[in-house]
């Protein structure tokens, strides 16, 4: 038993309370036993075992059905520490002022202590958390997401080094809800939901906001990427890390199935990871991405047999779905754009009876799965893999309706910072608040960066000196739109004839048209076999309207003023360069 995992659930069960205490060992005798009990209170129910074997639905309070940034605070001792973009409170103040909260709020309950493992146990890139939960949900989902149980314990040993994290759904009361991070202790509490990203600590909470932190002390990078391998007929395999905001397509870029034209040659594509890229140097002098997770926390809404085959299959065995439809007639899940067959007979996402002929949505439009990822049909081989992948290409993209064209190249690292920099997105329902407006979020880590953006745009620039064999940076949008809102690029699996181009350019095979913003490709480089696009279509969504990026620029030099002196001066004259180009 070490010792420091003892004193951390004696100090935070002396607080919450709870009737008892039961240390998970990731046993499969205890994870059904815990199924059992979930479904004996109804806080999930078991799915049609023939259907769907080992899977499980449950049902969030309506209140609790996604990330709260507004109530997601980062909490040092000062207030530059966290930066501009971040929601602060002084660390003794936040303590303070969560202790009332917790007190007592696991009586007549049970604390689950979890010890986890981001990353392979034992990879020297690998972090151990122990999360203490209240939630059975949290358990079952923290399970699937990460490495959990006795091994990793026995890897921490006698070590203090772990991240604590205290969740405790308390009364889901909105009002006192809190997701708050420590950096400076390493630490995490979060109270008052039972929601993803709100609760399963290991994610976006220890995997990006704490271990951004880390990254920044330890010289490494902790992001907001898919990771895929894409293989070329010759059987070579080059990975690509790519930065999107939530709910924008990772997951689907991460299980892309290449079109036909492009299968019959022998190109594939292999899931590293769906969400969160940790990045380091390699001996070689290559930038090495693992994904320190073991599980795909899905969108389900718009996820089926045609854009993400993959995400689906990965799907039907030992699966939580959580606030989708209950499909009463054989006892399975359904959402919208599962199929164009809603179940008649169905409970929708708050616990309403619902018919595919009702006027509202069935699933809410966060609905997820959490899905083990051994189950994906196009797992990579190097998923294990403890040194990780090396990367060819990262990739930086967000959802545009204009300004932003299908695809450009930036000119050198320093660019590349600038470009992922200054990247802005349509927000979407994976966090509370209004829906579809732009905002800028660098690197998609705005709500996920743990200290001064500034200093974080700083480290991004200091690692690519330190890296010899730099990969490239690009930009994606495969959300341009038509007058009328429809999309301009068919996505998902066409994507792959964008990534072709990504990869022969770093190669060196294929040339490229200069912009005001970056290179961009000729029409005619991007191959369109099997599809009824033209060319002309393409060179439309290649298009760097000087106007549109004259105001962007505006919008840029705007949002850059405020990291003050923080902002690196490598940034200022990459703005500088693009207002010129602009002229
Ligand atoms: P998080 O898990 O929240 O981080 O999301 P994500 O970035 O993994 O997004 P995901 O792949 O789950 O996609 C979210 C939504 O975007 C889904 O509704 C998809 O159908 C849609 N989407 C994904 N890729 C494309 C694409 O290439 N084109 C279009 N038009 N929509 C896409
Ligand atoms: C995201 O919002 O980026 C997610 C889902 O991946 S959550 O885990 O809730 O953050
Ligand atoms: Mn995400």
């Amino acid at each position: 038993m070490n010792k420091f995992v003892e004193e951390f659930v004696k100090k935070s069960s002396g607080l919450t309370k709870p009737d008892r205490i039961i240390w998970i060992d990731g046993s499969k005798a205890q994870i059904d036993a815990l199924r059992k009990e979930a479904c004996s209170t109804g806080e999930m129910t078991k799915l049609n075992e023939d259907l769907l074997p080992e899977c499980y639905l449950h049902r969030t309070a309506v209140n609790d059905v996604a990330r709260v940034e507004d109530r997601t605070f980062i909490c040092t001792a000062k207030k530059e520490n966290a930066g501009p973009t971040n929601n602060w409170k002084e660390s003794k103040e936040a303590y303070a002022m969560l202790e009332p909260i917790y007190d007592g709020a696991m009586k007549g309950r049970t604390m689950y202590v979890i010890p986890y493992s981001m990353g392979a146990v034992g990879s020297k890139f690998s972090k151990i958390g122990v999360e203490l939960t209240d939630s059975i949900y949290v358990v079952l989902n923290m399970v699937i997401m990460t490495r959990v149980g006795q091994n990793v314990l026995d890897e921490l040993g006698e070590s203090s080094d772990f991240v604590r994290g205290l969740h405790a759904k308390a009364d889901i009361d909105a009002e006192k809800r809190y997701i708050c991070h420590f950096p400076e202790d390493n630490t995490i509490m979060s109270v008052n939901s039972g929601y993803g990203g709100n609760v399963l600590l290991g994610k976006k909470c220890f995997a990006l906001r704490i271990a951004s932190c880390l990254g920044r002390d330890e010289g490494w990078l902790a992001e907001h990427m898919l990771i895929l391998g894409l293989e070329k007929p010759n059987g070579e395999v080059k990975y690509i890390a790519a930065a999107f905001p939530s709910a924008c397509g990772k997951t689907n870029l991460a299980m892309l199935i290449p079109p036909k034209e492009f299968a019959e040659k022998g190109y594939k594509i292999h899931t590293v990871g769906d969400d969160i890229a940790w990045i380091r140097k390699g001996k070689d002098g290559r930038l090495y991405a693992i994904n320190p997770e073991n599980g795909f926390f899905g969108v389900a809404p718009g996820t089926n047999e045609k854009s993400n085959p993959n995400a689906l299959a990965s799907t039907k065995q030992g699966t939580i779905f959580t606030n989708v439809v209950h499909n009463l007639e054989n006892n399975t899940v359904w959402w919208e754009g599962l199929d164009k067959n809603p179940p008649k007979n169905a409970i929708d996402w708050k616990g309403n009876p619902w018919s595919g002929d009702s006027e509202v949505k069935g699933a809410h439009p966060n609905s997820r799965f959490t899905a083990p990822a051994i189950n994906c049909p196009c797992i990579s081989d190097e998923f294990e893999n403890p040194e990780g992948v090396p990367l060819s290409a990262i990739i930086f993209g967000g959802r545009r309706a204009q300004t932003t064209p299908l695809v450009y190249e930036a000119t050198d690292w320093a660019n590349g910072v600038f470009v992922g920099s200054i990247m802005a997105s349509e927000t979407t329902a994976a966090a509370t608040g209004a829906v579809g407006v732009v905002r800028r979020d660098p690197m998609a880590m705005l709500p996920f960066c743990g200290y001064h953006m500034g200093d974080y745009f700083k480290h991004w620039l200091e690692v690519g000196e330190a890296t010899e064999k730099q990969p490239k940076f690009f930009n994606v949008n495969w959300f341009r739109t038509d007058d009328e809102g429809n999309f301009l690029w068919p996505g998902f699996g066409d994507n792959m004839r964008v990534l072709d181009w990504i990869i022969r350019r770093c190669e060196g095979t294929v040339d490229a048209v200069s912009t005001p913003i970056g290179n961009v490709p000729n029409p005619k480089d991007i191959n369109l076999e099997g599809t009824n696009m033209t060319e002309a279509d393409i060179a439309n969504l290649l298009t760097v309207d000087k106007a549109l990026w004259k105001k962007e620029a505006e919008g840029i030099g705007e949002f850059y003023k405020k990291f003050g002196e923080q902002l690196p001066k490598q940034l200022a004259t990459e703005l500088d360069k693009l207002n010129n180009n602009l002229k």
